[in-house]
């Protein structure tokens, strides 16, 4: 049996001895009543990495998006997405079902969404019409290959969200691994917005939880939507012990990530039928465009995942596979795979 090479994202990172030690031996208390000790060191330590007033754990990146639109908006109120964004596409319609609010669709530029397609978008007074209530940007952007959306380019979309009083939210799954790329402080981006959500449980290696931040009011609000929404979870210190280990000791080794990443999109790049542009291969993911193989993403995936070597298709990309490198996977897994891949190709 080939040994299994799981490349389908950085979700499935599995906890470091560190952690389970730190899960065994965590101080616990009711979160529901805020006094569980490690939960609030947890909020505490985030808040304070993302220069950020509170911060809140909840359960996953999607409940800390569905949370934060309930929070920012009222009911009817249109949101600013991106045409690729993960808030749109695969959270279920929660901004429509939970939020009930409004998608208002823009395509980006590379996951950057135009301050100028922003203002345009941007709902006057008109009894007819919703109102603007809220913009999402996603940084790094998943579905465009964990491209960055730089500090300046989400300065300038904060800029005209100031000017008409509408409140910028990051879908920041993903922040650290662009803070990392840059080798800036992640609050050279947090700085532009309103609030925001980072996932502890992708590259950072935990397994479970996000961290919603932002003003002291909205996490006093976005606290009562989590426990509408059941994400009230008692003992949670179990869980927020890893994540403090994740955002104390696992930021800087993304780096590695991101390295075998390239060299991963390098080796791609060299077999016949493969394309991957190598400017958008920025973190740690990898989109190869595959169009040029003789059988469908959907059939490739298979014969590698026949070989142990798993990574996804994706559903509104029909040409393109998507592989995520993180702390599971080293430089040899990925001369290893690119090596598998190679020879396969040579038979499709
Ligand atoms: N993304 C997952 C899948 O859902 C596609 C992945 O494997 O990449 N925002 C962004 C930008 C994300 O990439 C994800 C997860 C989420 C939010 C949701 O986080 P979770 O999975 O914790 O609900």
């Amino acid at each position: 049996m080939n040994k299994i090479i799981d490349l389908r994202s950085d979700t499935v990172t599995l906890p470091t001895k560190e952690m389970r030690e730190a899960m065994k031996n965590a101080e616990l208390g009711d979160d529901v009543f805020q006094e569980d000790p490690t939960v609030n060191k947890l909020e505490d330590l985030a808040a304070q990495k993302l220069g950020m007033e509170r911060a809140l754990l909840v359960t996953s990146g999607t409940q800390g998006n569905v949370i934060a639109i309930t929070t920012h908006t009222n009911r009817g109120q249109e949101v600013i997405v991106e045409a690729k964004s993960h808030i749109y596409n695969y959270e279920v319609g929660a901004m429509g079902v939970i939020a009930h609010t409004l998608p208002r669709v823009i395509d980006g530029e590379k996951g950057f969404l135009p301050p100028e397609q922003i203002e345009k978008a941007i709902r006057s007074e008109d009894v007819h019409a919703p109102r603007t209530g809220l913009i999402c940007v996603e940084d790094t952007h998943n579905m465009e290959g964990g491209v960055i959306i730089t500090p300046q380019q989400l300065q300038s979309i904060k800029k005209v969200a100031d000017q008409h009083n509408i409140p910028v939210y990051l879908d920041g799954a993903r922040i650290f691994n662009a803070a990392v790329a840059l080798d800036t402080d992640v609050k050279e981006f947090t700085q532009h917005v309103d609030s925001m959500m980072v996932c502890l449980s992708k590259g950072l290696s935990a397994p479970v939880g996000s961290i919603l931040a932002g003003s002291k009011e909205f996490i006093h609000e976005a606290r009562r939507i989590r426990k509408m929404l059941g994400g009230g979870m008692r003992q949670a210190g179990i869980i927020a012990a890893p994540g403090i280990v994740a955002l104390e000791k696992m930021i800087p080794r993304l780096a590695e990530d991101h390295r075998n990443a390239h060299i991963l999109a390098e080796l791609l790049n060299a077999i016949d039928g493969i394309h991957v542009d190598m400017d958008d291969v920025q973190t740690n993911i990898v989109m190869a465009k595959v169009d040029g193989l003789p059988v469908s993403p959907e059939t490739f995936v298979e014969r590698m995942a026949d070989q142990g070597i798993k990574f996804l298709a994706l559903p509104y990309f029909p040409t393109k596979v998507r592989l995520v490198t993180h702390r599971g996977i080293t430089k040899e897994d990925v001369e290893y795979v690119a090596e598998q891949i190679r020879t396969t190709v040579q038979t499709l």
